[in-house]
């Protein structure tokens, strides 16, 4: 568990921002100029050991999976550690979050009694939602074993180009309708028994609401179910997906909207919290969304930036006001304005990726990882690296592929050089793709880093080079739970005022780096030479 707690006073009111992340829950509270006083984070692995997963989640094979009671158990340990960090639960006005993307909780018929009329506040959420949920192990955004699926839902609708169009992405593998049709066809018993299908977002607004809550229209845009520019359940992608689902899935909502309790009153938190924590009986929940959308509301996205996260997985993504869907990348609906979109490119092999190199050639320290990112040159002399140790999302490749200046294969690099090629394929293959959507990076762009490797002035360094634009970047790395922390107060104000105006006062970003003067040159051809070896990777394939 970590903590920071500023040591202004507590002003009232408070928002709070959740995150349900691939490794960890964490949360942020803002106070009403939406400035960061406290914050704190349960560790999957290492707090919840129990569990037995490794960075949050259990794979086998091409089978990603992440227990859905360690979720449970994480939201009773999360609320204990702030209680015991004397937070003052009843100045929380508002609740929203967010939560890994594309993954599904399955609930049990009869739990939506037991959320809304049954918690016993002397008790905590895991002890009595032990027996609510018919599939233990939620498949999450890392599993790519839905291939039949995905082709069974393009033949339908009428190819790749066609799903984009209708959903805003072709047909993925992570994408959780094609999760839900692999356990209709898998597990057919389970699949009746189940009263209601989340994703994690709204898997985590339900436990602080008492209910089933509705899914998001930027967090339901990642599950090839929804038709993108109505922002409704498109029927043919249902029908093709399972039968019954429409009723499992509840009804979609605006990002920042209040949520409603049994669909009638206003949603505020469970009586459940009130008694157990000392939550004000009218602290509203707001809807949950993804964790790419919630940090767009983070960063304060604004047309022309580009953001970059470096997280568990890396993603980039950019505000469109027009949606053009392409069988690459994902078109989402804006989470904080509702006519617009935001294009979202996500690369699998990311902070795992870093970690592995970091193992292997600097001994598991970051220091020497920088020390070697330090002591190359630009441009790696030539050398280029490509490392998807699991298959790539943005291409759909996989394996480690070496190859020097000239072109040629090789076997290895030598260990600085490995660090450089590591950090320089990752991010020419996010130029690559960004600029494939039609994004022009240039020295007037301003590049937005998040994630955990954000804290790692050296690898922006090389960010900053490889896009030829200055990196700027928040205090805190995690743009997902502040973002929240935002929507919680925008969803209460949504009303009367927008969300550039919800978020004026909010803290300024901090320039990080700038780009070298060769950079330009170092980097347009080295990308160029990347792009060739990488569609050369993935044709292969
Ligand atoms: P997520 O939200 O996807 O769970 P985070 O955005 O919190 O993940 O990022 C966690 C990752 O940040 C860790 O897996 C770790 O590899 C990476 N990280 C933390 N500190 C550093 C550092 N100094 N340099 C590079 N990467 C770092
Ligand atoms: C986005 C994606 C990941 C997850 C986990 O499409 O799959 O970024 O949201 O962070």
């Amino acid at each position: 568990m970590s903590r920071s707690e500023d040591n202004r006073q507590l002003a009232t009111p408070l928002y709070l921002g959740l995150d349900y992340s691939t490794q960890q829950l964490k949360a942020v509270l803002v106070d009403d100029n939406l400035h960061e006083i406290y914050s704190t984070s349960v560790n999957f692995e290492k707090d919840l050991p129990e569990f037995g997963t490794t960075g949050g989640c259990h794979k086998n094979g091409d089978e990603v999976t992440a227990p859905t009671l360690m979720w449970v158990k994480a939201t009773d340990l999360l609320l204990d550690q702030m209680k015991a960090d004397r937070i003052d639960f009843s100045k929380i006005a508002s609740i929203s979050g967010s939560g890994q993307q594309h993954g599904s909780i399955y609930w049990k018929n009869g739990s939506r009694e037991i959320l809304a009329n049954k918690l016993n506040p002397g008790l905590t959420l895991y002890d009595q939602l032990q027996d609510s949920f018919v599939i233990n192990n939620s498949p999450i955004w890392m599993d790519s074993s839905t291939i039949t699926e995905c082709r069974q839902l393009e033949d339908a609708l009428g190819g790749p180009q066609a799903v984009a169009d209708l959903t805003g992405s072709r047909a993925y593998e992570r994408f959780t309708g094609n999760q839900i049709c692999k356990i209709f066809k898998t597990a057919q018993d389970d699949y009746e028994k189940c009263e209601r299908i989340s994703l994690v977002s709204s898997f985590g607004a339900s436990l602080f609401l008492g209910d089933y809550a509705s899914i998001d229209y930027s967090d339901g845009s990642g599950m090839n179910l929804m038709d993108i520019k109505a922002r409704t359940w498109a029927q043919q992608a249902l029908d093709c997906c399972a039968i019954g689902l429409r009723e499992k899935l509840g009804d979609l909502v605006p990002s920042f909207q209040p949520l409603l309790f049994l669909l009638i009153t206003k949603g505020y938190v469970s009586s459940y919290y009130v008694k157990r924590f000392g939550f004000q009986p009218k602290c509203q929940i707001i809807a949950f969304t993804g964790d790419n959308p919630a940090s767009l509301a983070g960063l304060r996205l604004q047309g022309g930036d580009v953001s970059v996260s470096l997280g568990t997985s890396d993603t980039v993504f950019v505000w469109l006001e027009e949606p053009r869907p392409a069988i690459e990348g994902h078109v989402f609906a804006n989470p904080v304005n509702p006519t617009d979109y935001m294009a979202l490119l996500c690369f699998k092999n990311g902070s795992f990726a870093r970690e592995k190199v970091r193992d292997s050639c600097c001994k598991g320290s970051w220091e020497t990882f920088n020390e070697s990112l330090r002591s190359t040159a630009r441009g790696n002399n030539g050398n280029i690296g490509i490392y998807f140790y699991d298959t790539e999302i943005t291409p759909h490749a996989i394996g480690v592929h070496r190859f020097n200046a000239a072109g040629e294969k090789v076997e290895s690099f030598d260990s600085s050089v490995e660090v450089r090629a590591l950090i320089e394929g990752q991010f020419m293959g996010k130029r690559v793709h960004a600029e494939n959507l039609g994004y022009n990076i240039g020295p007037s762009s301003r590049v937005l880093a998040t994630g955990g490797a954000a804290a790692n002035k050296e690898i922006l360094q090389v960010l900053s080079d490889v896009f030829n634009a200055p990196v700027y970047t928040l205090k805190t790395e995690n743009s997902a739970s502040l973002g929240a922390a935002y929507q919680a107060k925008h969803g209460l104000l949504h009303a009367s005022m927008s969300f550039k105006d919800v978020v004026k006062n909010a803290a300024p970003y901090s320039f990080a780096v700038a780009p070298n003067e060769d950079a330009d040159k170092v980097y347009t051809s080295l990308t160029h030479s990347y792009k060739q070896l990488e569609e050369q990777v993935a044709n292969s394939q």
